[in-house]
């Protein structure tokens, strides 16, 4: 038995991201289920960066029906314990097809409340730089989809396993990204909402490639390779685009022969490789396919 304080206690291991190891844990106070994520550092002789724990407060007022809550912030010896609610599944789960339908409206209604959470955070200047199948826990009871890990500690955390050995592949990244620009922006989370989007509706990440490089030809042998044209700006970003095989763009109602048109519309909008001109959450919600 591994107690979390004095008032959690360890049940699972659900779950290992780059920064920490997530446990399903049982509050003894509340008597309910929650998920206990434990932080990792660096060095441990400066003790715990005042960093996570302010960040962790801002989070702790984050309220939001698609966010999953931070309930509790523990500080004990030299980790950082973050208590979240807990959520049964997850929508990879759901893109093996095994619990849930997979009607166009389920679709529908997932991406509005991913897009929901999204743009809450966003309003706040919360970014969460990595948002994947596995952080959009699902509430069965609620039928609603919960956005989790929202801008935690990324800059401050140690990865668990080097950049290399990362559990998964960079499908989601945003391709300003994988070109190697440093500035985050809220864009690169509407990608990955988008390639969530997508891959809802083929069954299937629509990018894959194990290298960064891999996944560029990926992104741009469906969305053709960029140039100043397409992306201003996008030459001076890497150099390196200049040296890959040139693709023509797919039409991507073709792609997608099972999406409606207006679905196909806000997806191509969500996927414009220029950041600067990427539909923001507000405008998605908005969107004639969401109304
Ligand atoms: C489940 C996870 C259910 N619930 C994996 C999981 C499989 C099935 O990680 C999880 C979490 C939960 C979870 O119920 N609450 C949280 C994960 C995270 C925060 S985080 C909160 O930050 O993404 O690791």
């Amino acid at each position: 038995m591994m107690w979390v304080g004095r008032q959690y206690l360890g049940i699972d291991k659900i779950g290992e991201g780059g920064y920490g190891e997530v446990y399903k844990c049982y509050d003894t106070l509340d008597e309910k289920m929650v998920a206990v994520k434990k932080i990792f550092f660096l060095g441990d002789r400066d003790g715990v960066p005042g960093e996570v724990i302010r960040e962790a407060s801002i989070l702790k007022e984050t309220k939001h029906d698609n966010i999953v809550r931070l309930l509790d912030v523990l500080n004990e010896e030299k980790s950082v314990y973050l208590v979240f609610e807990h959520l049964d599944l997850n929508l990879l789960t759901f893109m093996k097809g095994i619990e849930l339908p997979r009607d166009s409206q389920a679709i529908k209604d997932y991406l509005r409340h991913i897009l929901s959470g999204v743009a809450y955070c966003h309003a706040r200047k919360i970014l969460h730089r990595d948002l994947k199948p596995a952080n959009l826990l699902i509430d069965l009871r609620e039928n609603r989809v919960k956005v989790a890990d929202f801008g935690l500690a990324r800059p401050v955390g140690v990865p668990l396993k080097s950049y290399t050995e990362q559990v998964g592949t960079p499908k989601y990244r945003a391709p300003e990204i994988l070109l190697g620009s440093h500035q985050y922006s809220s864009a690169v989370d509407i990608w990955s909402v988008g390639c969530t989007f997508a891959e809802m509706v083929i069954w299937q990440p629509l990018f894959t490639g194990r290298t960064e490089i891999d996944l560029l030809l990926s992104i741009f042998s469906i969305l053709g390779t960029p140039n100043e044209e397409t992306w201003p700006g996008v030459t001076s970003l890497s150099e390196q685009i200049n040296h890959l095989p040139k693709s023509n763009p797919k039409e991507l109602a073709k792609v997608f022969q099972d999406l409606e048109p207006a679905g196909v519309n806000l997806l191509s909008k969500m996927l414009c490789l220029d950041p600067s001109k990427r539909i923001t959450a507000r405008d998605a919600l908005k969107h004639e396919y969401l109304t």
